[in-house]
């Protein structure tokens, strides 16, 4: 199994994060983000977004963390990170779903304008959409306590960890925000769990 990958990736860190706690060996293959490796030809044809993460897996390529995130727990992790029962699946992929929406939209595009420079003219919307998350996560934790989805760690925790974890380096402030930094501490504490930054 190959990821083409960066170590600044939040999206590539979720991969590698659950490769890790389920003991999957995969080839980490770092490309060369400043060199725009992710815009060239060659990569296009794997994926064309020019995005990391890329997994190569028995031939076949996949790109979205979602769908490696989905492979791996369904391939190496039983009943436990995403269940195959019809309703505790749709409660984690509904925490799945939020990662790659408001916590996309919000957290990571925030980052995306003071890390990357990208679209500073859409600054405040994103840190609308970050304060929408952080509300809708404690709303969440408030309800269910530890965890997002089933009582315990899912692929709800590796989907939305990596943005919010990184919030206050697009300027949003996890401060006023308790149960999520509690719970940002819980996912850490999770046997096979890595620094972000590694
Ligand atoms: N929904 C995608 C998002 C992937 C993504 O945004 N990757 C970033 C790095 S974390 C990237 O490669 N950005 C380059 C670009 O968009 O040009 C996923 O979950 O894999």
């Amino acid at each position: 199994m190959k990821l083409y990958m960066t170590t600044m990736s939040g999206n590539s860190f979720k991969v590698r994060v659950l490769a890790s706690i389920l003991g999957v060996p995969i080839e980490e293959t770092h490309i060369d983000w400043d060199n725009r490796e992710h815009k060239s030809p060659a990569f296009l044809e794997r994926n064309p977004r020019g995005q990391v993460p890329v997994m190569e897996i028995e031939g076949r390529t996949f790109w979205d963390s979602t769908a490696h995130l989905v492979y791996l727990a369904r391939s190496h992790g039983g009943e436990d990170w995403l269940p195959s029962d019809p309703l505790d699946m749709a409660e984690v992929m509904q925490w799945m779903s939020f990662a790659q929406d408001e916590v996309q939209f919000g957290l990571m595009w925030a980052r995306g304008v003071t890390v990357y420079g990208r679209r500073p003219e859409s600054f405040q919307g994103y840190l609308d959409d970050s304060r929408t998350a952080l509300e809708l996560l404690t709303w969440q934790l408030r309800k269910t306590g530890d965890w997002l989805a089933l009582g315990r760690p899912t692929l709800a925790e590796i989907a939305c960890y990596p943005y919010v974890k990184r919030a206050p380096e697009g300027d949003v402030s996890l401060e006023p925000w308790p149960e999520v930094r509690a719970w940002l501490a819980r996912c850490e504490a999770i046997p096979g769990w890595f620094p972000l930054d590694d």
